[in-house]
């Protein structure tokens, strides 16, 4: 078992109850929360809806980053309610056009040795300055700023030793990269990763915060640097020297795996289509021709990668048949790179330049073209999320970034012919909080009227888990199944406060010409009075934190889901709003049964609460019965949420 490490600290500090031993549920202290639009304003009408006046965690944020494009009124009704119900609940206020919320933290609230709940899965960006930062379902941010504990499994701790220091043209991104080429995006459920070694002095933290960030695609609870002399220096560059404290692993640390990185040995690496853990090397990939390059998101948009892509790009011009777009990451970086003429020099090169959002990342603009190669510094490129159905969408680094937007193809940097521009760290970061709205008083606070425009609904209430279920497949899955290919975003991002209109894109990717969709084949199952089951392989419910890919299905009246692995965030997504996250307990039933079959569990909530094993009876649909062995890894706590039909029921 692990001992002396910097995840252990941390959680010994912030220990309120359960075991410590891996697996074991545990539950801990949190201590700031963040949110953004496109989950947040379930996670504040839960809040609300759960009586809590004012917030009581040390600090909580509310971020406006995703739902920017304003097409129709839905948009800035959120935000109006966001800012509003931020004011009522003291709540900081980070408006849009300020930033991503992981950047943005990152850079004004993120404090070693803190934990940090967030309604995004990407939170753990905050592990770039050593704090426990977490991705969760709104509910469970909900329930944080009420000051409540969150509740997870002992972690199983990766370390990660990390010797040498990059070359030149090498990042953080090939970095993360190498480590989902080990690790994949699967079987890492109930993991953390802790960085150490000598080669963590050489990384700068906004390069640990793109390690960290896109630990989420590891499916690894989070991932943690220690907080050392180069935190020191940013906090203070950053005008917040006084939230610096050191914290290290021991001398004698022991981990539960190690993996050994000699940074010395990365090689650019890029993730193909379409997932980010089909990783190639760009040796493998050969000089194929790119149409499309956009630099941003929360991965890589800081003001050390957009330097280095505005000193790539001066005096150069990108190829004629390339489109390349640049967001920064945070008002920050923009006026930086504004008033150091780096972004003239982005200009002049032809670079398009985005708004600081999440925009295209999460398909809100900048589609490619149909068989285009998109080249992107995101974190994510499952099938479709840039709003082309078939992309070939290839996550990479800044440079690799750069250099196909300046030759038109994909290109190894080192092969560029160019001296590598290294850029030092800002030794002071400009500060400007105009854009953060701070809490008022409480007693201002309660005067302040909360502003419900008519899109913004009210989160569904599930009813109580039947006695038995009588279900019926309506959906049989595969492996990987992302939160994307459940609830899509992009042109349906704007619909996330109204529960009813988006319910009806849930699993819209599957849906067949002429046949009845999803949504429309779970409501009629709903309104004859039987319920919707869902089948899935490995992997279910891998990437974002939205909920809705709970409350949606749930809406539609599913009742379970049952997989061979579900992913951490979406299988407490599932518990909160009531669904019951069932496991296969011998795999090999997934393939005996199919789409359409029914699926009855007699005295389903007895056998929740008497054991680990659920039994099933499968009838095919020409009428041949089987019995299967279904297994549950609930809490007793998962229990009591599941049988009066989820949180908002408790
Ligand atoms: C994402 O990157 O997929 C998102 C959009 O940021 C999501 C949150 C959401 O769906 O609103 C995430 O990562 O949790
Ligand atoms: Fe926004 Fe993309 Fe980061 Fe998600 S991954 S928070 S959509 S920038």
């Amino acid at each position: 078992m692990a001992k002396g490490t910097v995840i252990q600290k941390i959680l010994d500090t912030h220990h309120l109850s359960g075991g410590k031993n891996p697996g074991q549920p545990v539950s801990i202290r949190i201590d700031q929360t963040l949110t953004q639009d496109a989950t947040g304003t379930m996670a504040y009408l839960e809040l609300e809806a759960m009586g809590v006046d004012r917030v009581r965690a040390e600090l909580s944020v509310s971020y406006v980053d995703h739902n920017m494009m304003q097409n129709g009124p839905e948009n800035q009704n959120d935000h109006l309610y966001l800012q509003s119900v931020a004011a009522a609940k003291g709540v900081y206020f980070s408006r849009p056009g300020n930033g991503i919320c992981h950047q943005v933290h990152l850079e004004r609230f993120g404090v070693p040795g803190k934990t940090l709940l967030g309604s995004d899965s990407h939170t753990p960006t905050g592990g770039g300055v050593g704090m426990m930062a977490i991705g969760a379902g709104g509910l469970d941010v909900a329930l944080a700023m009420a000051g409540k504990p969150f509740r997870m499994s002992y972690p199983k701790i990766i370390g990660v030793n990390l010797s040498g220091h990059l070359r030149p043209w090498l990042s953080a991104k090939d970095l993360i990269l190498k480590m989902l080429s080990i690790l994949t995006t699967k079987g890492n459920v109930g993991c953390m990763v802790e960085y150490f070694g000598s080669g963590v002095e050489s990384l700068s933290v906004p390069e640990r915060a793109t390690i960290t960030n896109m630990g989420a695609e590891l499916g690894v609870t989070t991932s943690v640097f220690p907080s050392d002399g180069r935190t020191k220096s940013f906090l203070e560059a950053q005008g917040r020297g006084a939230s610096w404290m050191e914290l290290r692993a021991d001398a004698d640390a022991e981990y539960d795996r190690v993996i050994e990185i000699d940074l010395k040995k990365l090689v650019p690496m890029a993730a193909a289509p379409s997932s980010p853990d089909n990783i190639k090397t760009l040796a493998e990939i050969g000089e194929i021709p790119v149409h499309q390059v956009i630099i941003g998101s929360c991965t890589n948009s800081s003001y050390q990668d957009l330097m280095l892509v505005a000193k790539l790009l001066k005096n150069r011009k990108i190829a004629k048949h390339v489109s390349l777009s640049i967001s920064p990451g945070s008002r920050q970086v923009l006026q930086m790179i504004s008033e150091n003429g780096a972004l003239a020099d982005m200009i002049s090169a032809g670079a398009r330049i985005l708004e600081t959002s999440c925009g295209a990342c999460i398909g809100q603009g900048m589609s490619p073209a149909n068989d285009a190669v998109t080249l992107r510094t995101f974190n994510r490129n499952f099938p479709g999320r840039t709003g082309t159905k078939g992309d070939k969408s290839y996550l990479v680094s800044p440079a690799v970034a750069t250099a196909a937007a300046l030759t038109g193809k994909f290109t190894d940097p080192r092969l560029l012919g160019i001296k590598f521009p290294r850029i030092n760290e800002a030794k002071s970061f400009l500060v400007d909080n105009d854009m953060i709205i701070p809490p008022m008083p409480a007693e201002d606070a309660l005067k302040v009227e909360i502003i419900r425009k008519p899109t913004i609904g009210k989160p569904p209430v599930n009813s109580p888990l039947p006695e038995n279920i009588n279900g019926e497949i309506i959906l049989k899955v595969g492996d990987k199944i992302t939160t994307d290919h459940i609830m899509p975003a992009g042109i349906h991002l704007k619909h996330r406060s109204n529960i009813p209109e988006y319910s009806k894109v849930v699993f819209e990717c599957f849906s067949e010409p002429g046949k009845p969709t999803f949504a429309q084949h779970a409501t009629a199952l709903r309104d004859s009075g039987k319920h919707g089951i869902i089948v899935a392989r490995e992997s279910y419910g891998q990437g974002s934190s939205r909920e809705h890919a709970a409350i949606c299905p749930m809406y539609l009246g599913v009742k379970a889901v049952v997989a061979i692995s579900i992913e951490r965030i979406h299988a407490a997504n599932l518990v909160n709003f009531g669904i019951v996250p069932l496991l296969f307990a011998n795999p090999a039933d997934y393939d005996r049964i199919a789409q359409g079959d029914l699926l009855n569990i007699c005295e389903i909530r007895r056998q929740l609460e008497v054991g680990k094993l659920v039994k099933a009876e499968i009838v095919r649909v020409n009428g041949e019965k089987m019995e299967i062995e279904l297994s549950h890894g609930l809490s007793e706590e998962d229990i009591s949420i599941i049988l009066p039909g989820g949180c908002l029921n408790c």
